[in-house]
């Protein structure tokens, strides 16, 4: 038998997450909170620490400084163990430059994997919710003799141009034999003329084949030294590419329905729609997998709490997720997700909406197909959500299927 392989994690969480603007103006994407309790982040590190890595980096950049709070914060328990999940700021080692790209991320913290010499590198995006077993596609990237594979998944043939698109050699499905980035004119499976096999932005590299790509990729300068743009095309190029088919990947105690579950929530619209996903009674995406936790920060709150207002309006939530200290007085809620610390107060309504910490619902208020972001704050009987024109004139954000975005701390007038 051979020796056990030593497998070394990197989180990429440097990107700017233009899409999920107004979430995104002050934090990076990766910390952008999910779930009530959870920021975006959390599961990606769930995934690699339930896996049994034991050594992770995050590598951060851009307006970083919420997102290394939250993982010193969430994951510092850790270092009690021979393990550690650490974040690593760009530091400007190869001069005076920020990363240029993913791939130059990993070539500016080279010195991470000289310390380490791992003999595996599981590169992964930190922006995507899913559930992931990433010991099954280390074995599978072992066994197939790759040096590079990359996790894939069907995705609508309509939403090609947002993915790395994957062909493989049907002589040999594990071969890739051609990597788009984004292609515009992508064609279907041929057993699915509506799909096509998508990058997942999730990678298992060979140590020393990693470094010496992303090496001859920063001497190029028409690089975008970018992970899915050039690295795996590198690789392709060279025959050295396979892929893992992620409806193979079966999660301890993962129900059937949720087994196979992985949403990019790169816009407003995913990002919402995620959330409805997290709600119906039978989730396609369980957080209730005790074999397989989401670990988050462990706020020391008190328990959500439901009550009558003074003038006895009853506060009840119905296919919703409450998060710890927060309390609804009064206040109907449906179909919606609340983070920690949010107040509602006596004859208000919040249907179909995601709410996130510490924002103030006045009195009588209204909120309906909403994103209220950090510590907004609603005037008693103001409203959201209810009337479009409206919600544009106050400068607030409504996608085209009518999903209001409120950024951080806003006040709303009645
Ligand atoms: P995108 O997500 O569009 O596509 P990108 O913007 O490079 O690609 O982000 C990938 C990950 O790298 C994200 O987690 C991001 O935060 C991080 N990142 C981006 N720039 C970075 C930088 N300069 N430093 C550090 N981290 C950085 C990718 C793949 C596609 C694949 C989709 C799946 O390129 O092939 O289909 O993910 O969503």
């Amino acid at each position: 038998m051979s020796a056990p392989k030593k497998i070394f994690g990197i989180i990429l969480a440097g990107g700017e997450g233009k899409r999920l603007m107004p979430l995104t103006a002050d934090r990076a994407k990766p910390a952008v909170p999910f779930g009530g309790q959870y920021r975006l982040i959390d599961f990606a590190i769930s995934n690699l620490i339930n896996s049994g890595l034991r050594q992770v980096v995050v590598l951060t950049q851009y307006k970083s400084h919420s997102l290394d709070r939250h993982i010193s914060q969430t994951w510092r328990m850790s270092a009690l163990l021979d393990s550690y999940v650490t974040s690593v700021p760009a530091q400007q080692r190869l001069g005076k430059r920020w990363f240029s790209g993913s791939a130059d991320a990993i070539l500016q913290s080279m010195n991470l994997l000289n310390d380490e010499k791992p003999d595996i590198v599981v590169v992964i995006g930190a922006d995507h919710v899913y559930r992931m077993d990433f010991r099954q596609m280390i074995d599978a990237h072992i066994a197939s003799g790759a040096k590079a594979t990359v996790a894939g998944i069907r995705q609508p043939l309509a939403l090609a141009s947002q993915f790395g698109v994957i062909d493989t050699d049907p002589e040999d499905q594990g071969r890739i034999r051609a990597f788009l980035e984004k292609p515009t004119d992508a064609t279907g499976l041929p057993d699915a003329p509506h799909e096509v096999l998508a990058s997942m932005g999730n990678y298992v590299f060979d140590a020393d084949a990693l470094i010496a790509a992303v090496e001859t990729d920063g001497e190029s300068p028409t690089s975008g030294h970018d992970m899915g743009g050039d690295i795996i095309p590198y690789f392709v190029g060279r025959g050295e590419a396979g892929v893992y088919d992620m409806k193979r990947n079966e999660v301890p105690g993962s129900s059937p329905r949720d087994r196979s579950y992985w949403r990019d929530v790169g816009t407003i619209e995913s990002f919402f729609d995620a959330h409805m996903d997290l709600i119906s009674t039978l989730p396609v995406f369980n957080l209730y997998n005790t074999d397989w936790p989401i670990h988050s920060q462990t706020v020391n709150s008190p328990p959500a709490k439901f009550v009558r207002d003074s003038v006895g309006r009853i506060g009840n939530a119905i296919d919703s997720i409450v998060s710890l200290g927060s309390v609804l007085s009064g206040t109907h809620l449906e179909r919606s997700v609340v983070g920690p610390w949010t107040l509602a107060g006596g004859g208000s309504t919040i249907t179909d909406s995601v709410v996130f910490d510490h924002v103030h619902v006045g009195a009588g208020s209204r909120v309906h197909r909403a994103i209220l972001d950090k510590n907004v704050v609603l005037a008693d009987g103001a409203t959201v959500g209810v009337d479009r024109e409206r919600d544009l004139a106050r400068g607030f954000t409504v996608t085209e299927t009518g999903i209001t975005v409120v950024g951080k701390g806003l006040y709303i007038e009645r």
